[in-house]
């Protein structure tokens, strides 16, 4: 089956769906939800800004990190470090990398995708479609995408002890029931509908609807509706192959004991993620990705504005989630749509504007390390708030020593293959 993309996804849907669409938020969820505003101004990006979180994310830890900005201006990358400490290869944003949990935003809109073509109900029971899967028969499709099931986090358990734990998986194959039953065996954390609480769980469930529904592997899914439409060249649903074909980052991960040698996490089957986690892709794809979504090249307004639609996850009055989706409110007022990631090695930021304007990739790769975490995030701030008035310039961070500069490029996709 050949997915039709834009205008289909654009035009078509029923009043039924609309309605379902809007109104299948629980009232606990319609209660706190926060409305969308459209930005007022649109400052330049400050790549000395980028440039300066990069550096800052190496400075706490990551051998590498780099992002990458596209605007109605062009398009610019920023790299710092290595993507490979043993052959000292630079970091470029051009190499491919496991983007862990920005794969749930993939995964939901294919889900949604299915919703349009009315082959299931975002607020029907998960159990109408997979029957006997789930112990509650209240927790629908729209709990699964806004995390709030109630499906305790296996992924907390397995990797209470960090290394032990990735080793303990790094080259195992579950099935999806084994997934659900590791997390069945653990108490629900909420009453269904009741409270935002992220877990992996919830889109291993997806996977299986998505299975299900189209009788296909979920590879085949993102590929059809999202991957092949959008040209993502370097982006792949990969499991259970250990490895990251091509040009790619090495992912280093670090262990809890402080001092301990940095391990190198790449080759693994992510197979305890799968739907939840195991896609595998580049700055350039994430970036036409977030866009393209925004845009509604993938998804119909009514469907986009349902999952755009979202409630806090912490009490910032900042942080977000819709329908596999994340939305930072920024310090400029400025609000971003997409997700977060972290798979063993690697952390990733990918995130766009609402109208799809602009978008900012960045990835450092290292992972169990929060400070080069929250680092890496300062990416978001410099790019869609611009220079801040009040931070004077450092020599630093207006002429960074170690950064590269991958020159503005006017239209990405049309470049040729490098790798
Ligand atoms: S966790 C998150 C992030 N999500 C969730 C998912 C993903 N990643 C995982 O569930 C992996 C967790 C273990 C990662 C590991 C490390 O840091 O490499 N940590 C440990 O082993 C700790 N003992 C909510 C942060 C997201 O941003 O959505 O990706």
């Amino acid at each position: 089956m050949t997915v039709p993309l834009s205008s289909h996804r654009r035009l078509t849907a029923s009043a039924a769906l609309l309605a379902a669409l809007a109104g299948g938020l629980a009232p606990a969820t319609s209660a706190h939800a926060a409305p969308t505003a459209t930005p007022i101004q649109t400052p330049a990006p400050d790549m000395a800004g980028i440039v300066a979180a990069l550096e800052s994310s190496v400075a706490n830890g990551a051998p590498g990190a780099m992002a990458r900005y596209s605007g109605p201006d062009g398009t610019r990358g920023r790299a710092v470090g290595v993507r490979d400490r043993e052959s000292g290869a630079a970091m470029d944003t051009w190499a491919r990398f496991r983007i862990g949990s920005v794969s749930k935003t993939f995964s939901s809109v294919v889900l949604l995708q299915l919703v349009e073509e009315e082959r299931l109900k975002l607020d029907a029971p998960v159990n109408t479609y997979l029957p006997g899967l789930l112990p509650d028969e209240r927790i629908t499709v729209r709990h699964l995408l806004t995390h709030r099931s109630g499906l305790a986090d296996y992924t907390n358990a397995m990797f209470n002890q960090t290394v032990p734990g990735f080793e303990a998986v790094r080259n195992r194959v579950f099935s999806y029931q084994e997934l659900v039953d590791l997390s069945l065996a653990e108490p629900r954390t909420t009453e269904p509908g009741a409270a935002y609480k992220y877990s992996n769980a919830n889109f291993v469930v997806v996977g299986m609807l998505i299975e299900k529904l189209t009788g296909r592997p979920v590879a085949d899914a993102y590929q059809r509706r999202i991957i092949e439409p959008l040209g993502l060249r370097r982006t792949a649903y990969v499991h259970p192959d250990t490895r990251i074909q091509g040009a790619h980052v090495r992912g280093y991960l670090h262990p809890d004991e402080a001092g301990a040698p940095l391990v190198d996490s790449t080759e693994q089957t992510v197979s305890w993620a799968q739907s939840a986690g195991a896609v595998i892709s580049n700055p350039v794809d994430l970036n036409t990705f977030t866009s393209a979504l925004m845009r509604g090249r993938l998804l119909s307004p009514a469907t986009l504005e349902a999952m755009t639609t979202v409630t806090p996850t912490d009490a910032t009055n900042t942080r977000f989630y819709g329908l596999g989706l994340r939305r930072y409110d920024l310090s400029c007022g400025t609000q971003v749509f997409g997700h977060t990631g972290t798979v063993q090695g690697f952390y990733t930021y990918a995130f766009s504007t609402r109208d799809g304007r602009r978008s900012l990739s960045a990835v450092a790769n290292t992972s169990n390390h929060g400070a080069a975490n929250t680092a890496l995030g300062g990416t978001l701030e410099a790019a869609f708030c611009g220079k801040k008035p009040a931070a004077a310039p450092t020599a630093r961070s207006t002429a960074p020593s170690g950064a590269r500069d991958h020159a503005p490029l006017p239209a990405e996709r049309d470049l040729p293959e490098r790798y």
